[in-house]
């Protein structure tokens, strides 16, 4: 039989990759975006075009999570067989300055979407994805699992994990079938330019290009433990394949600093990266030509960091059978060729459009 998911968020990165696999899977797949992703210019849609799938492939619904009637009916209409709640806001840095919304959009938003289904009386037949952090564990030491003791420490953080309980405890109190995936970072060359490694591996094709100037980054000494987006949805999946609901840590188990992804993805363009002065004045310069191209922007430092997140997915592997096949070094490699592309294909005169500008 056919099964229907429903995505919310499912023009993101997670979102659109999530849907080109349920696709593949035979689903009939439907996602709701936010009105303003209808806007013209579409961008709000390109990466769900850049996949091949606006159109008829995906069945589109105008919504937001922070409306619960509208999320409500959606669900009544809909009757998915599967929910993956990816929608939210997903800049930890940007939670800082906006937490109020960010409450609202990642726990109340996760609130709406599992009382839909508990008001549309749907608790036995739908299954809900929440996507859950590593964000939560904040200052929690590593290496994370599912049994690490959570410390988040940025309204992002602190959303999520009110999320992840309230999955929980609509699993406990309604006998709802939730599942919480905590994934650790995960990107690919879909991923906003906002976050660091897709900033980083842009920045770096411009460079090469001779159309950019130097990246600015804040805190390089943070550890993060890198996947690769496409592998981390074939997980989602898996999560909720399971006979009985759970949570589970999706990871690669490796850590890496910033400074080592901005050392890496200069690599793969033929750039080594040699480090001088300390603090708010280090500086990344090619070792050939002593032209400087990295410097240290205080703006971008948060007000408290997360230091150092590496995952321990061995209850993913035992249980779901779950393993990366993305490593560092080819995630690194796969972004910086992508956007090598993009600056191939533009003339100079279209290089310094909006579509490559860099941001956050
Ligand atoms: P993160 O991802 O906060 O881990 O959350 P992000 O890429 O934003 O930051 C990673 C680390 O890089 C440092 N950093 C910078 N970050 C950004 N964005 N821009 C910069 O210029 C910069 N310079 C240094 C940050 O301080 C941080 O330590 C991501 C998001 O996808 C979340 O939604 C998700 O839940 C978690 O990963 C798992």
């Amino acid at each position: 039989m056919t099964k229907t998911a429903f995505i919310t968020g499912v023009a993101g990165q997670d979102g659109a990759y999530l849907a080109q696999f349920l696709l593949s899977k035979g689903y009939r797949v439907h996602g709701m975006v936010r009105w303003d992703s209808y806007c013209e210019p579409v961008d709000g849609l390109a990466r769900l075009e850049a996949l091949g799938l606006a159109g008829e492939h995906v069945t589109l619904h105008m919504g937001d999570v922070t409306d619960a009637n509208n999320l409500n009916l959606l669900i009544r209409d809909i009757r998915p067989d599967e929910i993956y709640n990816l929608a939210g806001l997903s800049q930890v840095h940007v939670s800082f300055g906006t937490p109020g919304s960010t409450l609202q959009i990642n726990t109340a938003g996760t609130l709406n979407v599992l009382d839909a289904v508990r008001v549309n009386g749907l608790e036995n037949c739908v299954r809900v994805y929440q996507a859950s952090s590593s964000e939560m564990f904040g200052k929690a030491g590593a290496p994370q699992n599912e049994e690490t003791p959570m410390a988040p420490c940025s309204p992002y953080g602190v959303a999520k994990l009110a999320a992840y309980h309230l999955a929980k405890t609509y699993r406990e109190s309604y006998g709802m079938y939730a599942a919480n995936g905590i994934l650790f970072n995960h990107e690919s060359p879909l991923r906003g330019e906002d976050f660091v490694t897709r900033k980083i591996t842009k920045a770096v094709a411009a460079i090469e290009a001779g159309c950019g100037g130097a990246l600015r980054l804040g805190n390089l000494d943070s550890l993060r433990d890198w996947g690769d987006a496409r592998d981390f949805v074939e997980g989602m999946w898996m999560i909720l394949q399971q006979d009985e609901p759970g949570d589970y840590v999706l990871a690669t188990g490796e850590a890496h600093s910033v400074r080592e992804f901005v050392e890496a993805a200069f690599k793969r363009v033929g750039v080594q990266i040699v480090w001088q002065g300390a603090g708010v004045d280090e500086m990344g310069v090619d070792a050939k030509s002593g032209r400087r191209l990295v410097e240290i922007d205080p703006a971008l430092f948060r007000p408290a960091e997360v230091h150092h997140l590496l995952g321990d997915a061995g209850k993913a592997k035992a249980e779901l059978g779950w393993s990366p096949k993305v490593r560092f070094d080819r995630l690194v490699a796969d972004m910086v060729d992508a956007d090598r592309v993009i600056f191939q294909d533009k003339p100079q005169s279209e290089r310094d459009g909006p579509t490559w500008k860099m941001a956050g």
